[in-house]
């Protein structure tokens, strides 16, 4: 009989500081919202991520399954076509890395080069072919207004993270990168900003959770508020949905809320570990050290 031995698959060898460089140098855009990329990378990686589900152990950032429907046309990931078209331009550049790995060294650099931490990333997932995804439920990713928890979101956001393997300190911890990017009507039916400083990374989220006095949105632009039900500051700037709420109307999250508001380094700290387990849940063959 003939044995037939497949070759063991070699990585190809890819430069993955160059490509972190590469993708700092491509978050710059006076045409996109605040003036970077950055965010919606960054939204980006925790899409591709956030579908982990520990117990069926699928879904995770390991085959990118968002290059094709029908989780590229899920609601949630609305206006994630534009940050896909950013990575197409580095993914032509260095066509040996995999899309799943760039999503995430991408969103990675993405957080450094804006002010956060340096996390250590990890490589080795793989892109699955389109007739080899498996179509993943739609419902994985979380839904702003709490879903089936309306009174209670914070249980919302129980019911996807813990299905995820997360606790609510990590919950919380990751829920800091709303410092981040903005909401768009025409993807979510949000509006705003978060913060001031929507391309920085920082602890601002917390701070202005504790600080600011939230209320319903009524008016924007002269005109009645038609969007979701929302949350705004006095100035009307500034915005936070309800699952952002919920982090300080719940007793088990808000003690973390105070923690990060009041020491920026812990945060830094806490959702490095929290993006490091996010960003390689269900991945299986990762290399033993960081490569970047
Ligand atoms: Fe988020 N997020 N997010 N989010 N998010 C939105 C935008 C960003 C929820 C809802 C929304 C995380 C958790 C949650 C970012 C990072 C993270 C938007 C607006 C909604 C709605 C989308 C639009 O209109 O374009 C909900 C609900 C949760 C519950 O947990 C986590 C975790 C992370 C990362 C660790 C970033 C960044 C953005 C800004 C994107 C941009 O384009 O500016």
């Amino acid at each position: 009989y003939t044995t037939q031995q497949e070759a063991a698959p070699v990585a190809p060898k890819v430069d993955y500081k160059k490509v972190a460089e590469d993708v700092a140098d491509a978050l710059d855009d006076e045409s996109h919202d605040d003036g970077s990329f950055g965010p919606t990378l960054v939204r980006l990686g925790w899409h591709s991520s956030g579908t982990y589900d520990k117990n069926s152990n699928d879904g995770g950032s390991d085959g990118s399954g968002m290059r094709f429907a029908p989780e590229s046309k899920w609601g949630a990931n609305a206006g994630l076509h534009k940050a896909r078209a950013v990575m197409e331009k580095i993914k032509s550049k260095h066509p040996e890395i995999t899309y799943s790995d760039l999503w995430i060294l991408a969103a990675t650099a993405a957080i450094e080069e804006m002010g956060g931490p340096h996390i250590p990333f990890r490589a080795g997932r793989t892109d699955k072919t389109e007739n080899k995804c498996t179509p993943l439920p739609d419902g994985r990713l979380p839904d702003a207004d709490g879903r089936d928890h309306k009174d209670a979101p914070a249980d919302h956001l129980r019911d996807i993270f813990y299905r995820m393997g997360f606790n609510d300190q990590e919950i919380v911890a990751l829920a800091g990168a709303h410092a981040l990017g903005r909401c768009h009507t025409e993807n979510s039916g949000y509006w705003g900003p978060w913060t001031n400083a929507p391309t920085t990374f920082s602890n601002e989220y917390f701070r202005l959770l504790l600080e600011e006095k939230w209320t319903p949105k009524k008016k924007h632009e002269g005109k009645a508020w038609t969007g979701p039900f929302q949350y705004e500051d006095p100035s009307g700037k500034l915005m936070m949905l309800p699952t952002d709420i919920a982090l300080i109307q719940d007793k088990a999250m808000r003690p973390f809320v105070e923690k990060y508001a009041k020491d920026e380094e812990a945060f830094f700290q806490d959702f490095a570990k929290a993006w490091v387990k996010l960003t390689e849940n269900g991945c299986k063959n990762l290399t033993a050290e960081p490569v970047w």
